[in-house]
């Protein structure tokens, strides 16, 4: 199974990838968590992102594109598959995938969609309270969302690749909504 999962932050984009690849037995591909790894161990990557991140803005593709490549290439990734949270967040980061995963024969099945509304967006990301959850930056992010993000979705829209899932629900709910619709699919089925 290779899945890519879209939505705004705090939509449950993490917390679903980290229980789908663990039901699934795939790697979970999350650019955010990479991210936070390289700022805690302030490699030269972590020190470029740092402020982009803090700021809730994205950070540049360069830094993001190199680091994604050297992530999809590894040993893992060409089992059993993997889910992708958190990339790609902008239209050139999609075509940018669509190259790679094309030159190295990994055709996705579905960009999944999880749609939850903007309060309860901010009410997640309040309570989370990661050093990027306060107010101003979620605002930033749900913004940068917005003109940046959103439009993935239809790019993947366009290709006939894109599965959309209620994401104002409970976790469980959620999950159990995620597995259907990818278990709809019989090319993914049991894969
Ligand atoms: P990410 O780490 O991707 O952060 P996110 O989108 O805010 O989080 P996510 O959506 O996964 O949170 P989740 O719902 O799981 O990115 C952080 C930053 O890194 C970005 O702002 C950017 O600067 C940078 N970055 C990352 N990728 C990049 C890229 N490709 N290009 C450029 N920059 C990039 O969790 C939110 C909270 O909700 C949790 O507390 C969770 O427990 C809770 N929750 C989840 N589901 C719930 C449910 N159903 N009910 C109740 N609570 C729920």
């Amino acid at each position: 199974m290779r899945v890519i999962l879209l939505g705004p932050p705090g939509a449950g984009k993490g917390t679903q990838a980290a229980t789908l690849a663990e039901k699934e037995n795939i790697p979970h591909i999350s650019t955010g968590d990479i991210l936070r790894q390289h700022v805690a161990e302030a490699t030269s990557l972590g020190q470029q992102a740092k402020s982009y991140m803090e700021a809730g803005d994205l950070v540049p593709d360069d830094l993001i594109l190199a680091m994604i490549r050297d992530r999809l290439t590894q040993e893992d990734t060409k089992q059993r598959g993997w889910i992708l949270d958190g990339f790609p967040r902008n239209v050139d980061q999609a075509s940018f995938l669509e190259q790679l995963l094309w030159e190295i024969e990994q055709p996705f099945d579905y960009a999944v969609n999880l749609e939850v509304p903007d309060e309860t967006l901010v009410t997640r990301l309040l309570q989370r309270g990661r050093d990027d959850d306060t107010e101003t930056t979620i605002r930033r992010r749900l913004q940068v969302y917005r003109e940046q993000t959103a439009p993935v979705i239809d790019f993947y829209r366009q290709r006939d690749r894109l599965q959309s899932v209620n994401g104002d629900r409970s976790m469980a709910e959620v999950t159990a909504a995620l597995q259907g619709t990818l278990q709809e699919n019989p090319s993914t089925a049991g894969k």
